[in-house]
C-alpha cells in the first residue's frame, strides 16, 4: 500500500515537474498532449495495482475512519471495552492518564489462512522519554474481550501477541532500547513475564522509536505458510523494515483480532488510526502440506528460556550492598571487640588497687 502511495506520489511530482519545464519552453501543444496520454496511462496502471490490493482488503476484519457506528451498532465488525473510546481521528484506546485498560476487538472469527494485518497508530504523550508506558498489542487470539494485565488483554491467552512495549520494566539487561516491538505465542498456560518484558517467550522483535513522532507510523504482521514475519515502517520514509521472521509459527484458524493497550503508574495516549487486514494469495500447490488442521498454536523448536537463570552470579547492586555490609560488620566487630577489651583491661585494674 504504502509503496503504492509512493510511486504515485513520485508520478504526480515528476509530472508536474515535466509540465512546468514544457510550458516555460512554450512548446505545449502535442508534447503536452503526448505526455498527458503517458501520465494517465501509466497513473492508470499504477491505480489498477492499488484497485486489485484493495479487492483482498478484507472490511469485515478491518477498522478505518470513519467510525460511525463502531462499538455500538449491530452492523459494526468491532466492539469496544474499557477506556476505547472513538473520535473522528483515531480509536482511542486509553488516554494519557494513569491506570487506564481499552481495547477493540474482531467480532467475526478469522479463518483467512495466509493474511497481512497493516496498523497504523501513534503513542504521544506528555511524559519523558523512559517515564511513558506501557505501550500496546495487537491479537490474533481464541478468547476476546478481557480486560487484563497484558497491555490490557489477560494473561494466560491463546494465540498470537504482537508487542509495543514502550517501557522497559527490566532494567538489568539495559542493553535493550525501548520502545521494543515483539512477538509470541502462546497456548493458554504460559504466562507474559511483564517484568522481564516478556524476554522469556518471545520469538524475536526490534527496537522501533515510535513515540512521539510527527509522522506517520505503521507496524506489519504477516501470517504465509506458517511463517510469522514482522515489519516496521515508522521512519516516515515509506519503507518497511523487517523486525521478526520466524517460520514454524502454527496458528489454529477461526481466532479474533483485536487490540489493546495499558496505562499504569507511566501513561500515554495510544491511538489507532487504522487496521487493515489483507488476504493474501498463494499458489495452490504450496497450500499441500499445510492441509493439517492446527488445533493449538505452537511454535517450532521453541523454547521457553529461563532468564533468571541465565545471569549467573550476584548483579552489580547485590555485591555492592554485600561488600559495604561485609566492611561494617567488620568494622563493627573491631569496635565492639577493643570497647570489651578496654572494659576488661580497666576491670582488672580496678582488681590489682
Ligand atoms: C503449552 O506450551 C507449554 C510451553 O511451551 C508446553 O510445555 C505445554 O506442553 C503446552 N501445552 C499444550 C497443551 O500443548
Ligand atoms: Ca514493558
Amino acid at each position: 500500500m504504502a509503496a503504492t502511495m509512493t510511486k504515485k506520489d513520485l508520478v504526480w511530482r515528476s509530472s508536474t515537474l515535466f509540465f512546468d519545464i514544457v510550458y516555460c519552453c512554450g512548446m505545449f501543444s502535442r508534447i503536452r498532449w503526448i505526455f498527458l496520454f503517458l501520465f494517465f496511462t501509466v497513473s492508470q496502471c499504477w491505480s489498477d495495482e492499488a484497485y486489485e490490493r484493495e479487492e483482498f482488503l478484507k472490511r469485515e476484519y478491518s477498522l478505518m475512519k470513519p467510525y460511525q457506528g463502531l462499538g455500538s451498532s449491530s452492523s459494526s465488525h468491532w466492539d469496544l471495552l474499557g477506556t476505547a473510546m472513538i473520535t473522528t481521528e483515531h480509536v482511542r484506546l486509553t488516554p494519557d492518564l494513569q491506570s487506564r485498560q481499552g481495547a477493540v476487538w474482531s467480532r467475526i472469527p478469522c479463518y483467512l489462512r495466509h493474511w497481512e494485518l497493516q496498523i497504523h497508530f501513534k503513542i504521544h504523550g506528555q511524559g519523558k522519554k523512559n517515564l511513558n508506558g506501557d505501550g500496546l498489542a495487537l491479537w490474533f487470539t481464541k478468547e476476546r474481550m478481557q480486560i487484563g494485565s497484558v497491555f490490557g488483554n489477560m494473561d494466560l491467552f491463546t494465540g498470537l501477541g504482537v508487542f509495543v512495549d514502550t517501557y522497559p520494566n527490566d532494567d538489568k539487561h539495559q542493553e535493550r532500547v525501548f520502545p521494543y516491538v515483539s512477538a509470541m505465542v502462546a497456548n493458554g498456560s504460559v504466562k507474559y513475564d511483564h517484568e522481564l518484558d516478556g524476554r522469556p517467550t518471545e520469538l524475536g522483535g526490534c527496537t522501533a522509536i515510535v513515540r512521539n513522532q510527527n509522522h506517520d507510523t505503521f507496524l506489519l504482521v504477516r501470517y504465509v505458510h506458517r511463517r510469522l514475519t514482522i515489519m516496521t515502517n515508522i521512519d516516515g520514509k515509506q519503507e518497511w523494515r523487517d523486525c521478526v521472521d520466524r517460520p514454524g509459527v502454527h496458528l489454529p484458524l477461526g481466532y479474533y483480532f483485536g487490540a489493546s493497550s495499558l496505562t499504569g503508574d507511566l501513561s500515554d495516549n495510544h491511538d489507532l488510526i487504522s487496521l487493515k487486514l489483507y488476504e493474501l494469495t498463494v499458489p495452490h500447490s504450496e497450500q499441500e502440506e499445510e492441509e493439517e488442521e492446527v488445533t493449538i498454536p505452537s511454535v517450532d523448536n521453541m523454547v521457553i528460556r529461563n532468564v533468571e537463570i541465565e545471569d549467573q552470579g550476584m548483579s552489580g547492586v547485590t555485591l555492592f550492598f554485600t561488600i559495604i555490609f561485609s566492611v561494617l560488620g567488620c568494622f563493627l566487630l573491631c569496635v565492639v571487640g577493643i570497647v570489651v577489651y578496654s572494659r576488661w583491661k580497666e576491670n582488672r585494674r580496678k582488681r590489682f588497687y
